[in-house]
């Protein structure tokens, strides 16, 4: 059955892969199942027809067969299932790397999101300096026990899961912010989700639809 996910027609980071499509693509290319990519326009997106498949007017959406699905953790999830390299077979690893999936999403990438909202959104407010120095503490303290809980591993969880490809996702986010310097064994540990030839793929697919270069061969 075909798969067809939803991308913004023009990303607003010019491709830099920060949009939540490239962790759908990821998990995709990461699992081995082919996809289509339909791109929607801002406009498109709070229209009926976009609305009927994700409830709040965002990208991603994934659609195969009569199945529709929104929201980036659920879609990964359902991408994963099945693919023992994305979640394990074993019952209490699956768990484990699926408490990871979640952590990613309700725990390290709230903060990481109120910088975004501190830098674009609020960037010209009076205010907005003195906050800044705080929302840049409540990301440290999410990278703190992060940092020393990877330790010197390549992954979270010993082989590469679900769970790294979410944390890896959300933390790809402070590359420009310079704050994932502070803890080398995570930034090590970005570059290597980076690394891997499923992201790379994703990465090049999304660059394409953003620059109108093809994808790499
Ligand atoms: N919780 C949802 C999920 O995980 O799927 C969040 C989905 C979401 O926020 N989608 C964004 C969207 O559709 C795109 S990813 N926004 C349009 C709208 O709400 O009207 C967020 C995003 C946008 C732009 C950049 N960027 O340019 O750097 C990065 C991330």
């Amino acid at each position: 059955m075909t798969i067809t996910i939803t991308a913004f027609e023009r990303s607003p980071d010019g491709g830099k892969g920060l949009a939540r499509d490239t962790r759908v693509r990821w998990a995709l290319e990461e699992a081995g199942r082919p996809y289509e990519v339909r791109l929607v326009s801002f406009k498109a997106m709070k229209e009926p027809a976009h609305l009927a498949l994700h409830p709040f007017g965002q990208i991603p959406t994934y659609e195969e067969g009569d199945l529709a699905l929104f929201e980036t953790g659920a879609i990964v999830f359902h991408i994963a299932q099945g693919y023992a390299g994305l979640l394990p077979d074993d019952a209490n690893a699956r768990a484990r790397a699926i408490t990871w999936m979640f952590a990613a999403l309700n725990t390290v990438e709230p903060p990481i999101l109120d910088l975004m909202v501190a830098k674009i959104l609020e960037g010209d407010k009076p205010w907005s300096k003195d906050r800044l120095p705080l929302v840049m503490d409540r990301i440290r303290d999410r990278l703190k026990p992060l940092s020393a809980r990877l330790g010197s591993a390549d992954w979270l969880d010993g082989a590469f899961s679900a769970g790294d490809l979410m944390i890896v996702s959300v933390l790809l986010r402070l590359r420009m912010s310079g704050i994932l310097d502070e803890f080398p064994n995570l930034a090590a540990y970005v570059a290597r989700g980076e690394a891997r030839p499923a992201y790379q793929r994703a990465f090049a697919d999304q660059l394409a639809v953003n620059t109108g270069k093809p994808p790499l061969s």
